[in-house]
């Protein structure tokens, strides 16, 4: 087994518990699909429209195009910037969307709160092509995997300029435990100089925040919140960003250190590097670990054309594609027939698919009760007013 799939396989075993943003349509590129791929679309009396609700600088370029071209039907691609963005959406019903990809710390509830329909898995045969082990890993937050399908996965973790943190940082030597770079004041308060950028979104922040500070991620305790806001509030002055365009951030030079995700990272190391910076700018991986998550694609309750629905995700699980998404986009697919088809520079780099050893230090997913996201969402205001 490669070590990729073992990283799932592993986790299998490691996991214990587990305002609309218009975009337009992704511009046209070269269509990704194989030759040989099936029919997208059984026949079905749908209008010939999906609107859909993903994370940005998620979906290759032209993989819509190439849907649109062979199913004949009009996609509406809208993004969200948080999973709390998506998820006031869903409660507050008719969204419009049919597909959406949240996290399965929030799909979790969203299935438990009746927001999400069941798959019609007989209309999406290449559900095949499907890791059995990260299908393992969703049945936690999905049992039976009545509802849930792997966009990718991916770590919440330091992003940095290695360049410009070096040269900020002067005589005083990166830090054993990359997390020290976004919550120490000993290297805050140097690092403020060239920016430090958060996430913008409670629970992105305060789970790493709990890590750090040695509690669960995923508490449920809003006491754990309170001590996770005196650590923050230390550092509270020093933060630049609360950012929602963190890739622009750290590629553009106005983040030096970032709390990010693994990917978006990678993508602005990629940026940096086609316009010619000569800055080195790499995700890190944490001694203590890194966070894992896993975004989900699922059929709103009240969705409209769920048939087209069940063809784009079948389109998006071929192979050709779900590799096509992790060549481009930096992120794992969970598509395991998908593996050999992944470039050998993004299969070998060690911060988008992970090796078993730092794999197993990792911070699996899970969720937070209604009460306990109110609470997250509290102290993270307070912190971030300054409070
Ligand atoms: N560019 C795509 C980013 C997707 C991030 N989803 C992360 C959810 C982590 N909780």
């Amino acid at each position: 087994m490669n070590k990729y799939l073992w990283s799932f396989a592993l986790s299998a075993v490691v996991l214990a518990g587990c305002g609309k943003k218009e975009e337009p349509p992704a511009p046209v590129a070269a269509p990704a699909p194989a030759a040989s791929a099936p029919a997208a679309v059984a026949v079905n009396s749908e209008e010939k429209i999906l609107n859909i609700y993903n994370w940005p600088d998620y979906v290759p370029e032209g993989m819509i195009a190439a849907f649109e071209k062979e199913s004949g039907i009009k996609v509406n691609y809208d993004t969200f910037e948080t999973n709390e963005a998506l998820h006031a959406k869903l409660v507050a019903g008719n969204s419009g969307y049919d597909i959406v990809v949240p996290g399965t710390v929030f799909a979790k509830p969203q299935i438990e709160g009746g927001l999400l329909q069941p798959l019609d898995k007989s209309k999406i045969p290449n559900l095949a092509n499907l890791d059995p082990a990260i299908m393992t890993v969703l049945a936690k937050a999905d049992p039976d995997n009545k509802h849930l399908v792997p966009w990718a996965w991916g770590f919440t973790t330091v992003g940095i300029n290695k360049t410009k943190v070096e040269k900020a940082l002067g005589k005083m030597p990166m830090p054993e435990n990359a997390w020290d770079l976004v919550f120490k004041p000993e290297y805050t308060s140097k690092l403020k100089s060239c920016g430090i950028a958060y996430l913008d979104s409670p629970t992105e922040i305060i789970p790493v925040a709990l890590h750090y500070i040695g509690k669960d991620a995923y508490s449920n305790d809003p006491a754990d919140y309170k001590a996770a806001n005196e650590m923050l509030s230390k550092v509270r002055k020093d933060v630049r960003l609360f950012s929602s365009t963190m890739i622009d951030d750290i590629a553009g030079g106005k983040a030096c250190v970032a709390i990010g995700w693994s990917g978006d990272v990678n993508i602005a190391a990629g940026r940096a590097k086609e316009n010619k910076s000569k800055d080195v700018i790499e995700a890190l991986l944490p001694s203590t670990g890194a966070l894992i998550f896993a975004d989900t694609m699922a059929v709103t309750k009240d969705a409209k054309h769920p048939n087209n629905a069940a063809a784009f995700i079948d389109f998006y699980l071929r192979a050709e594609n779900a590799a096509l998404m992790s060549n481009e986009m930096n992120y794992p697919t969970g598509n395991k027939a998908a593996m050999d088809k992944i470039k050998p520079e993004i299969a070998g780099n060690k911060t988008i698919f992970v090796e078993s050893d730092y794999f197993a230090k990792m911070i699996p997913p899970s969720s937070f009760t209604n009460e306990a996201r109110e609470a997250m969402a509290n102290a993270y205001n307070s912190f971030k007013k300054g409070k």
